[in-house]
């Protein structure tokens, strides 16, 4: 409980066994549930968060949305949901950062900014800090946002989020959460968090694959909205 609220926790694990571990010990004790949604891992992710007493479930399905979808039906009675990523890139310990805003009525969402944080050398690739930039520029073009990062660790009211009814199955989670937080008009705001090289093999950012992948499912998302929403700005629709 923060303030009398619920917090649940939601972590998407895909071969993470080194660190999962690591990450379960560092959430802080105020949280009332953790989540790993596991599609697939084939090493010892699942048994390692159970040991851990983190409620784990299994998606079939991968990609990282499907597994924060699967997460999300396990969080539904929580006041406040919390992301973030099961290779120890994020510091669970900086998490009440992110969720007092919303515990005290003065945010719907935050976004943990690693590009108003401090992030350790590497641990964002160029392509990533490129991409985040771009996505945000378009953002602020189409929507009058001030996003600085698409980071996976972030907080969010519960019931806002079940009214955004995400869908995204894989690399575009969260700008669709972003758009849709900015065409609902959620209260958000951003907090610097720190970041740092992750334990173990990206399956995203890391590789080409997944980067060329992701780039091209959070740009299509950006212009799905926009054409979705039309080319009037949020405040000009006001
Ligand atoms: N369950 C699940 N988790 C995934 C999948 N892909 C990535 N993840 C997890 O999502 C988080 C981000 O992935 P990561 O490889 O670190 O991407 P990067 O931070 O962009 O390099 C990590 O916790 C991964 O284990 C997937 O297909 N399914
Ligand atoms: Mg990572």
């Amino acid at each position: 409980m923060r303030n009398d609220k619920h917090v649940g926790v939601v972590i998407p694990a895909l071969n993470e066994e080194d660190a999962i571990g690591k990450v379960l010990a560092d959430i802080p004790d105020w949280v009332d549930r953790v989540v790993v949604a596991d599609n697939g891992s084939t090493d010892a992710t699942a048994d390692v968060a159970r040991q851990a007493k983190a409620v784990v479930v299994h998606q079939a399905e991968r990609g990282y949305g499907a597994a924060c979808l699967m997460g999300l039906e396990q969080v539904q009675d929580m006041d406040i949901v919390v992301f973030l990523d099961g290779d120890y890139s994020d510091h669970p310990e900086e998490m009440a950062a992110l969720v007092d805003p919303i515990a005290d009525g003065t945010s719907d969402m935050v976004i943990g900014s690693r590009a108003r944080g401090e992030a350790q050398a590497g641990a964002l690739t160029p392509q990533q800090r490129f991409g985040n930039w771009l996505a945000c520029f378009l953002m602020r073009l189409l929507w009058r946002t001030d996003y600085t990062d698409l980071g996976p660790f972030r907080a969010i009211d519960g019931a806002a989020l079940r009214r955004l009814d995400m869908r995204d199955r894989n690399y575009g989670w969260t700008i669709e959460m972003q758009i849709k937080a900015a065409l609902a008009d959620l209260a958000t705001r951003e907090v610097p968090v720190s970041y740092r090289q992750r334990i173990g093999i990206s399956k995203v950012s890391g590789t080409v694959k997944g980067s060329v992948m992701a780039g091209i499912k959070i740009l299509a998302t950006i212009a799905r909205f926009a054409l979705q929403e039309g080319l009037t700005p949020r405040a000009a629709r006001k």
